[in-house]
């Protein structure tokens, strides 16, 4: 039984933010879809995929997912980083979703069936200030979320991370990270402030919304280990379901500082994109939530080992799901949360209106939970005609500047 692949099509569209998708086709018209976006860096993955990745399968049997992976990964010679793990993650989700279709079945049954009825989501609520934080939480509490991630603005900052401004959005959306403007927007970070005011808006919040939502926050790499200890202590009287990035990826002995001096549970991984970066945080119990995406780390096949080697230690998933992962990738990671056995949390930013009308997906959301649902494959299909509608616009992430000028991690 072969399935050949006869044809591997890169598609870029903008339905509201930029988004890459790899298309394969077999020989017998079976279609299977890939993410490769890369936020900010979309065209790198773009021609990696063409100009390097599909002349090497067309021809070659889409149903052997694991050799595919391999001869994609080893032939390479240079390995790891995040546009070759995109390029390769698209390659595998799409290979998966052609197994789907072509047996019938839903991609978390060839993963070995449901492990539980629905996968967790946390939701995004933020502000510009406490007032304006507290609407976004009520209307993602009336909308069922069980968890929900709090980021505001800090005051004498003007800004923060992650910030919306539920005045200006009705509170509906979360914030876009990459802006279509000519170069990266310029922030403004001050430590310090961000240090003390954290816990007064975890004091705020659990006053307001009492002790059973699960809270999360974001510190999107900008401590230094110090200061993540800190912080992290000083969260531990508001019972954070998890706090994020605290440090940047790059320096992972950080944490066991944090760990010296905190029991507030850790995740850390949306910038890493493989189990060699993951493997020593995992086994030296330095996280609590592997926090990588299937569209970044290596796709269903690699991700999954990930999370495997993290069951050994209690480690949980918590699967990254910002507007910037597209349909087809956070389909993707709907089919592994709900087969994994150690699976946390997933992030669910929801996207805009507009990229449903070119990826039309059979996902449900109800409570608070997620279903991938069971249709054949990923359960994602693309519309041509509505994609050349959002022709690709240039767009990037902003920069963060200390109050000194210094660049720092945005
Ligand atoms: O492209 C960058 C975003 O994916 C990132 O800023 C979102 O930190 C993020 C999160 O936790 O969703
Ligand atoms: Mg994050």
């Amino acid at each position: 039984m072969t399935a050949t692949i006869r044809s591997a099509e890169v598609l870029i569209s903008s339905p509201s933010r930029n988004f890459v998708t790899l298309r394969l086709t077999t020989e017998d018209g079976v279609v299977g879809l890939g993410d490769a976006t890369l936020n900010g860096r979309e065209l790198a993955v773009a021609s990696y995929l063409r100009d390097h990745v599909a002349p090497l399968l067309i021809g070659r049997d889409a149903h052997r997912i694991e050799d595919t992976w391999q001869l994609l990964y080893r032939s390479a010679y240079w390995r790891r980083g995040p546009v070759t793990m995109t390029a390769i993650a698209a390659v595998d989700m799409a290979l998966w979703d052609i197994k789907g279709r072509l047996t019938g079945l839903p991609v978390y049954q060839l993963l070995g069936g449901a492990s539980r009825t629905g996968a967790l989501v946390y939701a995004h609520a933020s502000g510009a200030d406490l007032e304006d934080l507290g609407d976004s939480v009520r209307a993602r509490l009336a909308e069922g979320y069980r968890a929900i991630r709090l980021q505001v603005a800090v005051p004498g900052m003007g800004s923060g991370y992650g910030i919306s401004s539920g005045r200006s959005t009705g509170g509906r959306y979360a914030y876009e990270p990459a802006k279509r403007a000519g170069l990266a927007v310029e922030e403004g970070w001050d430590s310090a402030r961000y240090l003390r005011y954290m816990p007064r808006m975890f004091e705020w919040a659990r006053a307001e919304f009492g002790p059973d939502v699960a809270l999360l926050h974001d510190a999107h790499h900008r401590l230094t280990p110090m200061q993540a200890a800190r912080l992290a202590r000083d969260l531990e009287p508001f019972d954070l379901f998890w706090l994020e990035d605290c440090t940047p990826a790059e320096n992972p002995e950080a944490l066991r500082l944090v760990r010296q001096h905190s029991v507030t549970p850790l995740a850390i991984g949306e910038v890493m994109n493989s189990i060699w970066d993951f493997a020593p945080l995992i086994q030296e119990q330095l996280i609590d939530f592997v926090r990588a995406s299937v569209t970044h780390t290596g796709g269903i096949t690699h991700l999954r080992r990930v999370f495997d080697l993290a069951a050994l230690h209690q480690i949980r998933s918590g699967s990254h799901g910002p507007t910037d992962i597209s349909p087809v990738g956070m389909s993707a990671a709907l089919h592994l949360d709900l087969a994994i056995h150690n699976f946390g949390i997933q992030e669910y930013m929801a996207h805009q209106p507009l990229a449903h009308e070119v990826f039309r997906t059979s996902w449900t959301y109800q409570d608070g939970m997620m279903h991938p649902g069971d249709e054949p494959g990923l359960g994602v299909d693309y519309d041509d005609d509505a994609a050349a509608r959002f022709p690709y616009e240039p767009a990037y992430l902003p920069a963060a500047r200390l109050i000194d000028g210094t660049v720092h991690d945005w």
